[in-house]
């Protein structure tokens, strides 16, 4: 059987006013973009230090994984259309736990939950010490490879400097677990759009040899997409959304 040149790398399509917004450089109001979604029910549920006491309602989860300071706050508090339900933190590496944010059943019901999206703690903040970081580093593998609710990871990668070691090391262990993969190369809004589409361009190309270098067999299995993305200029949230609403089979279903 012949194998393609790449594992599945899905392009991605932002809308077109998204698109819009970000090269003419207007700012687009929420109401006149956003479709409807599940997401901005999202409310904080509970935060965990502890793997043993997850929540255990097997209902699926997206966990949001990058290193300090990367976007990973924001990114939750724009999807939910809410701006303080995950905390944004000018001092990297505060968020030392798993923050779960859950999208209630309707009608609402004491402990039953859609699914949940779980802010992860930050990895690579330098004040952190070797201790906390073979913590964190166990911690990480433990769960992406046994939390069986588990059916995506959002990897945040600010998009001046994607691909660090330290995000390598964890996208090796994500791919190793098998799980599907939406990289967002955040703050966007930082570079001129033709640096933007190289630096995305460029950063499909290496994360498509790594996964080939990670696991050729498992490699082909594997969904992984990639968007450059931005608060500021809202490059890709509705995209972004999307994407985590399909993956979490909520599309279609938009607050009934
Ligand atoms: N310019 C710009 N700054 C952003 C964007 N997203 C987040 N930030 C800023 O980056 C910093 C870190 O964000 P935060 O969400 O706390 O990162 P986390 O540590 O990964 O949770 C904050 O000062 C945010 O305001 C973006 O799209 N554009
Ligand atoms: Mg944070």
């Amino acid at each position: 059987m012949t194998r393609p040149p790449f594992p599945v790398l899905q392009r991605f399509s932002a809308s077109s006013k998204e698109e819009e917004a970000h090269t003419s450089n207007v700012r687009v109001k929420p109401a006149q973009v956003d479709p409807p979604s599940m997401l901005t029910r999202l409310q904080f549920n509970c935060t965990y230090s502890n793997l043993a006491t997850l929540p255990r309602e097997g209902v699926p989860e997206i966990a949001f994984v990058g290193r300090s300071n990367a976007g990973k706050s924001s990114a939750i508090n724009a999807f939910a259309q809410q701006h303080k339900l995950a905390f944004v933190s000018r001092t990297p590496g505060r968020t030392q736990h798993f923050n779960y944010f859950a999208i209630a059943a309707s009608p609402p019901e004491p402990l039953k939950h859609r699914a949940f999206l779980v802010d992860l703690p930050g990895y690579g903040f330098a004040k952190i010490g070797m201790g906390i970081k073979s913590r964190w580093n166990e911690l990480f593998s433990t769960y992406v490879s046994t939390r069986q609710p588990l059916v995506a990871l959002c990897l945040l990668m600010d998009i001046r400097h994607p691909l660090t070691p330290l995000d390598q090391h964890f996208l090796q262990l994500a791919i190793q677990a098998g799980r599907p993969l939406l990289v967002l190369l955040t703050k966007a809004d930082k570079l001129g759009f033709a640096q933007m589409t190289k630096v995305h361009r460029e950063t499909e190309i290496k994360l498509g040899e790594l996964l080939i270098a990670s696991n050729a067999a498992l490699s082909n299995n594997i969904s992984l997409t990639v968007m450059p993305f931005s608060i500021l200029k809202r490059i890709n949230i509705v995209a972004a959304r999307q994407w985590i609403e399909s993956t979490l089979g909520l599309a279609g279903i938009e607050n009934k």
